[in-house]
C-alpha cells in the first residue's frame, strides 16, 4: 500500500561521471549481461529511455552488508548508470551527492536528525530526500536519497520503487512509504525433475532437467531479480504432482543451490510434497498423517532440508485431487495432513500451503445435483478453525479450475479462522496458452475486489488475504523460452507482483507501468499498449466462454481449442449442460445443486435467482432455454452470437492496434508480437465459428443478424476440384467449416503422392481481394503449403511452411491455422489453386479458403 508524504522530488537526469566511474558502470553492465543468457532486461528491468527530468545520486552507498543490501545497491548502481546513459555527465558539486541505502535501524544511526518513521511494516520501505531539492549544483554535500527498508527486504522493495517510479514516469517522484498488504507473494512452478513444465508455455524448466538441478543456475538468479522487482518473496520450484522425488536427498541438496541463487534477492523457496512420501521414499509402511511415525518421518525430513536451506519457505500440497494421495486414504482430512506438515515446519518459522483445489472427478454426469464446484466448501469449510496457524488454505479464484470466468469461490468468505491464499495462473492455461494475448490483471482484480458479505459487512477478497499469513500465489509457467515467451505476457507476470503487493492498484495502471517500462515511454505508444491490454481479457472471453458458460474447450486434452462437448458426459464437472432447449448448470438451492447457497446470504440472494444474477454468470448458475432474455432484453442464444462476431472483430483490431505501433517501437518487438496477434486473431475466427455454429445447429434458432452459417466468400475444401486429397470428418465436428475438411496422405506412407491439390473457380467480381487460407498445423511433421491463380503464384507470401508449435497431432481446433495472402487481384473464371506437401505425420489439412476485399483497400 502506498502512502505519499508531501516531498515531491524534482529532478533532471544530467549525469556526469568521472571517468572512473563510468570505466565502473560499464563493468557492471557487462558483467550483468554476459553472466546470463537469459536475463531480466528481456522483460521489463532495461532501465532505459527515460527522459531528462530525474536526478538521482549517481553514488550508492549501502549502510549494512547483508547479500541481500549489498545486491539491493548493485541494483541500483546499475540502474541509474543505464538511466543517466553513462556518457552523460553529472553536473558539478552534485557529484558529491548520494543515494544511500540500509535499515531503518542503519539509516537512523547514520543520519540521527532525519524525520526517520519510529517503524516500517514488515518488508516496507521509506523514501525520502534530504537536502535542497532545487538546484543542484551548489556546494552542498549533504544532499541524499535515502532508500530505507524496515528490513533488507523492504531496502530491495524500496530500491526497486526507485528505479520503477524513473523509468515508468511521467509524473515526478515522490517520497513516500509503501509496504506490502500481504506477506506471502508467491510464485508456483509446476516444472518435473525431467524439465518439462505442466501446463507451462515457454520452453523448459529454469531449475530442472534430466532428473536434477541444473547446473547453470544464472537464469536462475536473473529471474529472482525479476521476481523482487516487484516484491514477490517466495518461489516454489515444483509441480504439486508427482512430488516425491524432490524430498531425495540429493534432490535437496540440488534446490538448496536454488535457494542461493534466489537468496540475494530476497525470494524464500519453497517445495511441493506428495503426502505419501514417508511411505514412498521413507520405507514406511503408512503415510496416515496421525501415525507417530510418520509424524516422526517428517520431522527429520523437515531438520534435513533446514540444515541446507535456512530460511526455506515451506511445503505446498496436493493432496486427494486428480490422482494424488491424500489423508483420505485413511480416513483423515486435510486438517490432519496440513496439521502434521505445519508441526514440522513451524520450529523453522516454516508454512504449509495446503490447496482447497480437492474434489472428485469421477462424478455423476447423470445426477444433476452432483457439482464439482460444491466441493472445496463441502470439504474445507467445516474444518474452519482446525488448521494450525501456519497453515494457509491456498484457493483458486473459482470453484472449477482457471476458467475465462468464474464466481468467486465462497471458500474466501467461508473460512474466518484461517489464513488464506488465492493461487491465480500467470501461466494462460484455459486463457490462450501463451498464444492469445490476455492480459489477467483485470480478471485478478475483480477477484480481489469481490465483496463477499461476511457477516453482512464489507468484506473484499483483498482483505481476507492480508489477514494473518495469507496473500497470493501465482502458478507461473515461466521457463527458458523468454520467460513467458510472448513479449507481451510478461505484463501478467508484472502485474501479478504488482497486485499482490497492492490490490488497490487499478490493472490500466499498472498495464501503464509495464508499457512505459518495457514497449515505449511515448504517451501515444503507452495509451495505444495500455488499450489493447485491457480489451484482451474481455475479446477472449467473448470468442471462449461468455455468459458464464466457462471456456469451452476439450477440458481432457490440450485445454486450448474449442471443444464444447469435452467439458460434458464425463466425470470431471465441468458441465455446462446444454441441450436442444437451454443450456447452463443449474446451481440454485431451490432446484440445482445448492452451490449458490455456500455463498454467504448477502451474496447468496443474488446468485440464488436469474434474475439477480449478473449476466456474465448467468449460464454458470442457471440453466435457462436459449430465448431467456437477459437485463438488456437481448435474447441468450443471440448474446452468444453476438459476442463471438464481438470478441474475433475485436482480436482483429488488436491486430490493427498494433500495426499503429509499427516505426513507434523497437523493431524486434514490434516483428515478435505482430505474427503473434495476427495468429489470435485468426484462431479467434475459429472459436467463432465453432460456437456458433454449434449452438445454431444444438438450437436450430436463426441468428437475428444473419451471419450464423453463412460465410461470405468462403470455399470449402471439400466443395473443390480435389487431386490426391482425402475429404475427412474432423471431430468435434464444429472445429472445421460444416464439420468436413480434406486431408492429404502422409508422405510417410510408400505410396503417398508428394502433393495433393484443391482448385476452385472464382465467380465473384473483378477486384483486389485478400485470401485467407484455414488449414491445419499439426504436429510431428512441417507440411508446405503454396497458392496459385491460374498457375502463377500471386506474390510473396503465397508458399509458407505449416511450422508453428501447436497441440496435438490430429486437425481438430487446436492447430486450425489461417494464412493471409494479400491483394491479390481476381476475376470471374480464375482457378484458385491449393498445393498440400505432407511431411511425416503433418498431412496438409485444408478447412477452406475465404475471399474478402483486401484490408488495405479499406484504408
Ligand atoms: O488446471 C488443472 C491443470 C492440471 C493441474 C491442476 C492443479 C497441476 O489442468 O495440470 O495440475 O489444475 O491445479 O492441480
Amino acid at each position: 500500500m502506498l502512502k505519499k508524504v508531501a516531498f515531491p522530488f524534482v529532478s533532471e537526469c544530467t549525469a556526469r561521471l568521472t571517468i572512473g566511474l563510468a570505466a565502473a558502470c560499464a563493468v557492471l553492465t557487462l558483467t550483468a549481461s554476459l553472466a546470463s543468457a537469459q536475463t531480466a532486461d528481456q522483460a521489463w528491468l532495461k532501465y532505459r529511455g527515460v527522459s531528462g527530468r530525474w536526478r538521482v545520486p549517481l553514488q550508492v552507498e549501502a549502510l549494512g552488508k547483508s547479500p541481500i543490501e549489498t545486491s539491493a545497491a548493485a541494483e541500483l548502481r546499475h540502474g541509474i548508470t543505464q538511466f543517466s546513459n553513462a556518457s552523460l555527465l553529472w553536473r558539478g558539486s552534485a557529484l558529491y551527492a548520494k543515494t544511500v541505502v540500509g535499515t531503518l535501524d542503519e539509516v537512523r544511526r547514520a543520519f540521527p536528525n532525519l524525520p526517520i518513521p519510529r517503524t516500517l511494516p514488515p518488508e516496507g520501505y521509506w523514501l525520502y530526500w534530504s537536502g535542497t531539492t532545487g538546484d543542484m549544483n551548489g556546494s552542498e554535500s549533504s544532499h541524499r536519497l535515502i532508500v530505507a527498508g524496515a528490513d533488507d527486504r523492504g531496502i530491495l522493495y524500496g530500491v526497486f520503487a526507485v528505479l520503477r517510479e524513473i523509468a515508468a514516469g511521467p509524473t515526478p517522484f515522490e517520497m513516500h512509504t509503501s509496504a506490502p498488504a500481504m506477506p506471502i507473494r508467491w510464485v508456483d512452478h509446476w516444472d518435473n525433475a525431467d524439465g518439462s513444465i505442466e501446463r507451462g508455455y515457454a520452453g523448459r524448466s529454469l531449475f530442472f532437467e534430466g532428473g536434477k538441478v541444473r547446473d547453470d543456475l544464472a537464469p536462475v538468479a536473473e529471474y529472482g531479480r525479476l521476481l523482487a522487482s516487484v516484491g514477490i518473496n517466495g518461489c516454489n520450484v515444483n509441480n504439486v504432482n508427482g512430488s516425491s522425488p524432490f524430498l531425495a536427498s540429493d534432490m535437496l541438496h540440488g534446490i538448496a543451490r536454488v535457494a542461493d541463487a534466489m537468496r540475494p534477492w530476497g525470494v524464500r523457496i519453497a517445495i511441493s510434497v506428495d503426502i505419501a512420501s514417508p511411505q514412498k521414499i521413507g520405507g514406511l509402511p503408512t503415510y496416515d498423517p496421525l501415525d507417530p511415525a510418520v509424524q516422526a518421518w517428517w520431522n527429520t525430513k523437515v531438520d534435513e532440508i533446514y540444515a541446507l536451506i535456512p530460511d526455506f519457505a515451506g511445503f505446498t500440497v496436493k493432496a486427494d485431487s486428480e490422482g494424488q494421495p491424500g489423508p483420505a486414504s485413511y480416513g483423515r482430512t486435510p486438517a490432519d495432513a496440513a496439521n502434521t506438515l505445519a508441526a514440522a515446519l513451524a520450529p523453522h518459522h516454516g508454512v504449509v500451503l495446503y490447496r482447497a483445489f480437492v474434489y472428485n472427478h469421477h462424478l455423476d454426469w447423470t445426477d444433476p445435483k452432483a457439482d464439482r464446484a460444491r466441493a472445496a466448501y463441502d470439504i474445507f469449510h467445516p474444518l474452519g478453525g482446525k488448521f494450525a496457524p501456519n497453515v494457509i488454505v491456498q484457493t483458486k479464484e473459482g470453484p472449477i479450475d482457471f476458467q475465462v470466468r468464474e464466481p468467486v469461490s465462497p471458500l474466501f468468505g467461508g473460512l474466518t479462522q484461517t489464513s488464506q491464499a488465492l493461487e491465480v495462473q500467470i501461466t494462460q492455461e484455459y486463457l490462450g496458452q501463451q498464444r492469445h494475448l490476455v492480459y489477467l490483471a483485470p480478471l485478478w482484480k475483480e477477484v480481489l475486489d469481490f465483496d463477499l458479505r461476511v457477516d453482512g459487512t464489507r468484506s473484499p477478497v483483498q482483505q481476507v488475504l492480508s489477514r494473518k499469513n495469507g496473500g497470493m500465489v501465482g502458478v507461473s509457467g515461466v521457463g527458458r523460452d523468454a520467460w513467458l515467451s510472448s513479449p507481451l505476457a510478461l505484463a501478467n507476470l508484472y502485474a501479478f507482483g504488482r497486485l499482490a503487493w497492492d490490490p488497490t492498484l487499478a490493472p490500466e495502471k499498472i498495464a501503464e507501468e509495464w508499457t512505459r517500462q518495457t514497449v515505449s515511454t511515448d504517451t501515444a505508444v503507452v495509451q495505444k499498449v495500455e488499450k489493447m491490454l485491457m480489451q484482451s481479457w474481455p475479446a477472449y472471453e467473448d470468442y471462449t466462454g461468455p455468459l458464464g458458460l466457462q471456456t469451452l474447450t476439450d477440458i481432457t486434452g490440450s485445454h486450448y481449442g474449442p471443444g464444447i462437448e469435452g467439458s460434458e458426459n464425463n466425470g470431471w464437472g465441468q458441465w455446462h449442460r446444454a441441450d436442444h432447449l437451454g443450456v447452463g448448470m443449474d446451481r440454485s438451492v431451490a432446484t440445482g445443486t445448492g452451490y449458490a447457497g455456500q455463498y454467504q446470504p448477502d451474496v447468496a440472494t443474488i446468485y440464488e435467482n436469474a434474475a439477480t444474477t449478473p449476466d456474465n454468470l448467468l449460464l454458470f448458475f442457471h440453466h435457462v432455454p436459449y430465448t431467456y432474455r437477459l437485463h438488456d432484453g437481448k435474447t441468450v442464444i443471440q448474446y452468444l452470437y453476438d459476442s463471438h462476431y464481438a470478441g474475433a472483430a475485436q482480436a482483429a483490431q488488436i491486430v490493427r492496434d498494433w500495426q499503429s505501433l509499427q516505426g513507434r517501437i523497437d523493431p524486434a518487438l514490434y516483428n515478435n508480437v505482430l505474427p503473434r496477434l495476427e495468429y489470435q486473431a485468426g484462431h479467434a475466427i475459429v472459436w467463432r465459428d465453432a460456437i456458433v455454429q454449434y449452438f445454431l445447429k444444438l438450437s436450430g434458432i436463426p441468428d437475428d443478424q444473419g451471419r450464423a452459417g453463412t460465410f461470405p466468400g468462403r470455399l470449402e475444401a471439400e466443395d473443390a476440384r480435389l487431386t490426391s486429397y482425402r475429404i475427412i470428418d474432423v471431430k468435434p465436428w464444429e472445429d472445421a467449416s460444416r464439420g468436413k475438411a480434406v486431408s492429404c496422405p502422409a508422405a510417410a506412407e510408400e505410396s503417398a503422392p508428394r502433393s495433393c491439390f484443391a482448385e476452385w473457380t472464382y465467380s465473384g467480381s473483378a477486384g483486389r481481394y485478400d485470401i485467407a487460407v484455414q488449414y491445419f498445423d499439426l504436429q510431428g511433421g512441417i507440411a508446405k503449403f503454396a497458392m496459385t491463380v491460374n498457375g502463377q503464384p500471386v506474390g510473396p507470401d503465397t508458399s509458407w511452411l505449416a511450422d508453428a508449435q501447436l497441440p496435438t497431432a490430429r486437425p481438430h481446433g487446436d492447430n486450425s491455422t489461417r494464412h493471409i495472402i494479400p491483394n491479390v487481384v481476381l476475376k470471374s473464371g480464375d482457378t484458385i489453386r491449393i498445393m498440400g506437401t505432407p511431411d511425416t505425420n503433418d498431412p496438409a489439412a485444408l478447412d477452406y479458403i475465404e475471399i474478402t476485399p483486401a484490408a488495405s483497400d479499406s484504408h
